[in-house]
């Protein structure tokens, strides 16, 4: 891996999976982070010195690398991919296997954030959305992840991808959205794969009714 030059600071909250899969992915490429919390109930993630770490929508993450600031969870694994690993394991340079990366990142920005990631806005954070929807979307998602993985160890190609790590944060903690993987055994078997790499970190666990 190539080494970081400047200091890599990523904003956070502990409890955002759109930060943790950075997190994830800083910790697998073995590249030292200083983790910064973004006080997000009192409204830090809004503030105009936030905002203006090229961030238009005022979201956490953000990750700060010198005068570089990159917004979006699934931005910020392209370049760290694309910057810190020569091998290209991460992110494949070859086109249909890229393309193939790209499409579940499209679904970590789609079907999983409106399904999994709302539901659990929902049940631990009280968010006012449409509960019963984001665990329909969810329990659609999780039908045909656990068909695809049927037969593959990884989303693209026989080793993990940044398409895994987009993917994996939120579908690990979606219980705590009430979405059950007990019927989605290719699915829990993805995420013990995963939890099973070398320098993966976890994503604290919170109980819905703690
Ligand atoms: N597309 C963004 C979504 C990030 C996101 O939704 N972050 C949440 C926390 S998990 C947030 O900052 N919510 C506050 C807001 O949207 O105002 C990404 O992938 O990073």
């Amino acid at each position: 891996m190539t080494n970081a030059t400047k200091p890599i600071r990523l904003y956070r909250h502990v409890l955002s999976g759109h930060a943790h899969r950075v997190e994830l992915l800083l910790s697998l490429l073995g590249l030292p982070c200083e983790l910064v919390a973004v006080d997000m109930a009192r409204g830090a993630h809004k503030a105009p010195d936030f905002v203006a770490k090229c961030n238009p929508f005022g979201q956490v993450p953000v990750m700060e690398e010198g005068e570089i600031a990159i917004a979006d969870s699934n931005a910020i694994l392209v370049y760290l991919a694309s910057r810190y690993d020569p091998t290209g394991r991460w992110l494949p340079r070859d086109p249909v296997e890229a393309a193939r990366v790209q499409q579940w990142l499209s679904v970590a920005a789609g079907q999983l954030a409106y399904g999994p990631a709302t539901a659990r806005l929902a049940v631990l954070f009280g968010a006012r959305v449409d509960l019963e929807r984001a665990q329909t979307i969810s329990r659609q998602l999780y039908d045909v992840l656990n068909g695809y993985l049927a037969e593959r160890r990884f989303l693209v190609g026989d080793h993990p991808t940044i398409a895994d790590i987009a993917l994996y944060s939120y579908t690990a903690h979606a219980p705590e959205g009430g979405v059950s993987l007990d019927p989605h055994d290719h699915v829990r078997a993805w995420i013990a794969r995963i939890e099973a790499l070398q320098g993966f970190v976890p994503m604290r666990r919170s109980n819905p009714r703690a």
